[in-house]
């Protein structure tokens, strides 16, 4: 199923690149943003994942977190998620930029992780930064309150908010330099997440995208497979390194 420019690409790239995006976690039950069953279906992310609708009705959006939280906090991590942790063990300098929150690659096992859009279990005090790690699943009667008596807000990236910097310079390090650049799991449509393929197939690498459906950047890609990344991942890690999940 996979060509053979793929297979001789993946075995002899010393330096390998992963982005992923919802849909790698949607086989572990998580719902997605956008896409054919894109979940949180009552609301878009536009209306919730921004400062002003948690400025217009935090407990709203605390609830929506809270939710997220417990059923993230429920599930594991899938084939996709293993076979990226064991891709990891065989390739000289591999990276893993995620755009998701939920913390799914580090349970599977996964060590270099970039966390694009930051990590939905921690909160962050919105006057001092303070960050909490352990922080509550549940919001409670009472929206969280930093020592310094500022409002907690989920640690995470919201629209028309900056990344990261440090993070997001290393990401685009990191595709500048790939010689093999895996896209799984991602509607590539989020800025700037979605430019790191076309950053690493304009500075050669061999760029390969991974979804249930085609989108914005698949004319630009130089393969598309289409299919869960759940079953390709470990059929990918399997002919190219013998690696069994
Ligand atoms: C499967 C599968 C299976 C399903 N196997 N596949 C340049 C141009 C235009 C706009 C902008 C621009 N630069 C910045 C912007 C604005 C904005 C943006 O990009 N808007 C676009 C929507 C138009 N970007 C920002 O605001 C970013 N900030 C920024 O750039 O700051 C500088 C700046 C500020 C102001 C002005 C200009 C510049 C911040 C973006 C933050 C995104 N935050 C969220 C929420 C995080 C917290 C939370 O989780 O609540 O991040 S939104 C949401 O989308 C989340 C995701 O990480 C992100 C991406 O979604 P993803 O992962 O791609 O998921 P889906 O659901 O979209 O797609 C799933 C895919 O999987 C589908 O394709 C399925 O087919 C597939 N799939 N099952 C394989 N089993
Ligand atoms: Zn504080």
């Amino acid at each position: 199923m996979f060509t053979p420019d793929l297979i001789s690409n993946m075995k002899r790239a010393a330096r390998i690149v992963v982005l992923t995006g919802a849909g790698v976690s949607a086989e572990s039950g998580v719902p997605t943003f956008r896409g054919e069953d894109g979940l949180w279906k009552k609301f878009r992310p536009e209306e919730l994942a921004s400062f002003d609708a948690f400025i217009s009705n935090p407990r709203l959006v605390w609830e929506w977190y809270s939710y997220r939280r417990r059923l993230i906090s429920e599930v594991k991590p899938n084939p996709g998620h293993y076979a990226l942790a064991r891709m990891e063990d065989v390739v000289e300098n591999f990276c893993l930029v995620t755009q998701n929150v939920d913390g799914l690659h580090r349970s599977a096992g996964s060590r270099r992780i970039l966390e694009l859009h930051g990590n939905i279990m921690r909160n962050r005090c919105m006057e001092c930064g303070r960050k909490d790690e352990s922080a509550d699943l549940d919001v409670g009667d009472r929206l969280p309150r930093c020592r310094c008596g500022g409002l907690m807000r989920p640690d995470v990236v919201w629209f028309g908010e900056m990344l990261p910097q440090e993070i997001l310079n290393s990401a685009f390090r990191e595709a500048e330099e790939a010689e093999v650049f895996l896209s799984i799991g991602t509607s590539a449509v989020v800025q700037p997440a979605a430019s790191l393929p076309l950053v690493a197939k304009r500075n050669g690498a061999y760029v390969v995208e991974i979804n249930m459906e085609s989108t914005p950047i698949t004319s630009q890609v130089d393969e598309t497979i289409l299919g869960k990344s759940g079953e390709i991942l470990p059929r990918l890690v399997g002919e190219v390194w013998g690696i069994e999940i």
